[in-house]
């Protein structure tokens, strides 16, 4: 896998093989009939996410076995620990389920409160994203950058909503009216990687877990992005609260403002 990404980082390289290898078996069993429960009308699961999740969970767990792991999926295990990976093992399920192909896995390590590398594979793109806080982010091996736009009404806008509660449409009227569209993947991480490399102007979306979120937004930030909650507040507060806001910096507050 070293060929796939020029930051050359132990804890990036452990961890970056079992991702592309667990994307090629969701790739092979995208038109294929999978076992989905419900957990709502909305929100899915596969077995597809599940034997993803023991994959990479297992694998982490044998190459890191002093770290903890936070992961979707309920097979979490001593997630206080100093150093933890937090998982999405199937970022777009929804799609997946569909055979829409915008899905993905999306792996991060935070360190003492801190993130500090963020892995996004797009799997049915296969394009490996990734970023470690202070040395960049990239495209394969290409470093990634976001847009250079600097009005609101020149922007693309990603969003998304949980189909489960009434999605803010006085939000998305106000974003629809006041950019050159929205563009709704599916897939939160992608939507952050669209972010990041200047595909979109921002992102918005509210009621994420970390695992959505972590990854992107290592990459986001390392390709000179910004990344708040609702408010403003940047850090780790917007993967608490789930309400985030991610941008090119340019247009930040100017979306911020607009979405409630
Ligand atoms: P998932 O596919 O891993 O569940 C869809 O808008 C995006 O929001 C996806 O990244 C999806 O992740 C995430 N999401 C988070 N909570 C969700 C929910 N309750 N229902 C549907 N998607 C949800
Ligand atoms: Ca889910
Ligand atoms: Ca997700
Ligand atoms: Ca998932």
């Amino acid at each position: 896998s070293h060929d796939r990404t020029l930051l050359d980082d132990e804890r990036l390289l452990g961890a970056l093989d079992v991702v592309l290898e667990t994307g090629a078996l969701q790739r092979e069993s995208l038109d294929e009939d999978v076992v989905v429960e419900y957990k709502s009308r909305g929100e899915l699961v596969t077995e597809v996410d599940s034997r993803s999740q023991e994959r990479i969970v297992a694998h982490l767990r044998r190459e890191f076995p002093t770290h903890g792991v936070l992961a979707e999926e309920g097979a979490t295990a001593d997630d206080r620990r100093r150093c933890r990976w937090i998982v999405d093992p199937l970022d777009g399920t929804t799609n997946y389920y569909h055979g829409f192909p915008t899905f993905s896995i999306s792996v991060a390590l935070e360190v003492d409160g801190t993130l500090e590398l963020g892995i996004v594979y797009d799997v049915p793109g296969d394009d490996v994203y990734t970023g470690i806080r202070g040395s960049g982010a990239f495209r394969e091996r290409t470093p990634i950058t976001v847009s250079e736009e600097s009005a609101l009404e020149r922007s693309l806008v990603g969003t998304g909503f949980d189909v489960d509660t009434t999605p803010s449409v006085e939000t998305l009227a106000a974003i629809v009216e006041t950019t050159q569209g929205v563009r709704r993947t599916g897939s939160a991480a992608l939507d952050l990687i669209h972010v990041a490399t200047g595909r979109t102007e921002g992102f918005y979306q509210g009621g994420l877990s970390p695992w959505d979120v972590a990854a992107g937004a290592v990459i986001v930030r390392e390709a000179g992005g910004r990344i708040t909650d609702y408010g403003g507040t940047g850090g780790l507060a917007g993967l608490e609260s789930g309400d985030i806001v991610a941008s090119n910096g340019l247009v930040h507050d100017a979306l911020r403002n607009r979405v409630r």
